[in-house]
């Protein structure tokens, strides 16, 4: 680029800096290497020549246009597929052609025009040769001016309309050619297919396109020795628009607004990825809420349900205690005096009529209880691997194909599959037996260990039978003692009550000591489920959460620059 002025000079150097931060911003979240590499070369384009790219259906002429266009044969042209590769048509003095690449191929020709321009063939869009399209369309990010070329006898076919919407997204300026209207026989056939051209692509793309009927054909003739053929070929009118676009200020502008397209494009594609994946995260936020919410129910419902069962085991104790009195009112008396003095009997009595099947029934509550916790434990595992899989099912719809995806999309279902397994292996091998002995094992040593008792291998029943023996033992040996020192009526009122006060305490004992271990016991267990099923979850959730924080700093710098591209774009188009 020749002269700018200091204000454009300034332009140029803001447009570098802000598609270089996108080239950045497309590095740091990961972009495909292809839309990098077109970005990279929209950067480098902005100090190329002009570039005029041909693009149409095969045969509609591309080739027969350019060698009119410059006035000589030097593309070969025919009725079939003939164009099979990029041909980038460059000034020189010298005649000559040189392979660039599998693709490409660089024709130099001595011809005043390509001073100004760099002139690019394409191979036809084409059903059946689906690689001409690709590689056309790989070249249509470079370009600075489109021509579309599409032929009298069959205007706008099929390929023709999806490949039209392609370079639309790329916010290339385009032109129409139309060509071979020397096949119409008047001037009305060519007016109603002009409309028919122009009114579909209103439809397609939403913009009234500018479009130019010539006859290729005539018009090489024209400059080749026929000049009688130059007004019937209406090429006059098509070369100076050519040239309007072409002068200096137009050129320049051009040249700073189709790098920015392709920035425009490219941020804006990245944005919608960007937010279908923060969509798609929220709302694996929100199954994670989810589950949190759960588990603090599941814990309140545990702590509630714990003291329900609790007062039961108190319920148990408070009818002992109430048989307790019972048989002190009716033993502790002047007439059983003699009954008293005999240890053994009465201790048998107290343990047959007082503590009856006291510890079994405990027992009992107390495995009824560690079943519940196990089963509640359970189904919570349950529920979480449902919700993974519900999870990972309901994603499999939403998949978004893009290749952009395929590492987070692999990433992410990874993270769900491995998570999701892991919770089906603990439901699938959960052991309801092993864990309820495990638990047993650990309320039966608390008791013990508050009891101060060893234990061995003795199961909590046999615990709490030694326990309420030892209570026996301890408050008929009052009455033993009491029956020996008996000498009147008024002691034994004394006695009964001091007897009572006894057992009471020793009751209240037994039932804190049960409380308190139990207690500590079963909040320690439900605790340790907690985090058991916390800690499963956990490389989900971290995952979840640091892709959500990285992907909004992606969002908020794509944005930026696309705001600031955009501010640009509306700046030069003011030119
Ligand atoms: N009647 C008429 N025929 C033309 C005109 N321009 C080109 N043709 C013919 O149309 C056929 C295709 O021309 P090409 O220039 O090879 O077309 P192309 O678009 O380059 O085709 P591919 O390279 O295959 O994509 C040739 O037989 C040309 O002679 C024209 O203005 N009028
Ligand atoms: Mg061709």
């Amino acid at each position: 680029m020749q002269i700018l002025s200091k204000d454009q000079d300034d332009l140029l150097i803001q447009e570098r800096s802000m598609l270089n931060d996108l080239q950045l911003a497309l590095v740091r979240f990961g972009g495909s290497d292809e839309d990098q590499e077109t970005l990279k070369s929209s950067i480098r384009q902005i100090d190329d020549l002009f570039l005029l790219v041909i693009v149409g259906e095969f045969n509609s002429g591309k080739s027969s246009f350019i060698n009119a266009l410059i006035g000589e044969k030097i593309l070969k042209e025919g009725v079939t597929p003939t164009t099979t590769q990029i041909n980038i048509i460059r000034y020189d003095a010298q005649k000559k052609e040189t392979v660039l690449d599998s693709h490409t191929l660089l024709i130099n020709a001595p011809v005043e025009i390509l001073k100004e321009i760099s002139i690019v063939d394409t191979p036809g869009t084409n059903a059946i040769i689906r690689e001409h399209e690709t590689i056309t369309n790989k070249f249509i990010p470079r370009s600075d001016l489109v021509l579309f070329v599409t032929s009298s006898d069959r205007p706008l076919s099929e390929s023709e309309r999806s490949f039209l919407e392609s370079i639309r997204d790329w916010g290339k300026k385009l032109v129409i050619v139309l060509n071979k209207t020397d096949l119409f026989q008047n001037d009305e056939e060519l007016v109603q297919v002009k409309e028919f051209i122009r009114d579909n692509i209103q439809s397609l793309l939403q913009i009234t396109p500018e479009i130019y009927p010539v006859s290729s054909r005539n018009a090489l003739l024209a400059k080749q020795g026929q000049p009688h053929l130059w007004p019937g070929s209406r090429f006059e009118a098509l070369e100076n628009h050519i040239h309007t676009v072409l002068d200096e200020s137009g050129r320049i502008k051009l040249k700073f607004l189709n790098p920015l397209g392709v920035g425009l494009n490219l941020a804006g594609r990245y944005l919608e990825v960007v937010d279908s994946r923060i969509h798609l995260l929220n709302e694996d936020v929100e199954m994670i809420d989810n589950i949190d919410r759960q588990l603090l129910v599941y814990k309140e419902d545990m702590v509630k349900d714990f003291e329900f069962r609790m007062a039961d085991i108190e319920n148990i104790l408070f009818g002992m205690e109430q048989r307790g009195q019972i048989f002190f009112d009716e033993n502790l008396r002047l007439a059983r005096v003699l009954d008293l003095m005999n240890k053994t009997r009465i201790q048998k009595t107290f343990a047959d009529e007082v503590i009856r099947d006291v510890p079994k029934q405990i027992e009992q509550k107390v495995d009824e209880m560690i079943d519940w916790l196990v089963d509640r434990d359970f189904r919570q595992w349950k529920a979480v691997m449902d919700h993974l899989t519900t999870r990972k099912i309901t994603h499999k719809d939403k998949i978004i194909g893009d290749p952009i995806n395929a590492q987070f999309n692999f990433n992410r279902e990874h993270l769900i599959e491995t998570v999701a397994r892991e919770a089906n292996q603990v439901v699938e091998q959960y052991d309801r037996q092993g864990e309820a002995q495990a638990i047993a094992d650990g309320a039966q040593n608390a008791v013990a260990a508050s009891a101060a008792i060893e234990v061995g291998a003795i199961g909590l029943g046999t615990l709490i039978t030694i326990l309420a023996t030892t209570l026996s033992a301890d408050v008929t040996g009052i009455l033993v003692a009491s029956a020996v020192a008996v000498l009147g009526l008024f002691i034994i009122p004394a006695r009964r009550r001091k007897a009572n006060l006894e057992m009471k305490e020793k009751i209240d004992q037994l039932r804190d000591q049960l409380e308190t271990s139990l207690r500590s016991n079963f909040m320690k267990e439900i605790e340790r489920g907690l985090s058991r099923i916390n800690t499963a979850i956990e490389p989900y959730t971290r995952f979840v959460r640091s892709e959500r924080t990285n992907l909004s700093t992606n969002k908020e710098e794509i944005s930026d620059l696309q705001r600031r591209m955009l501010n640009l774009k509306n700046q030069i188009e003011k030119w």
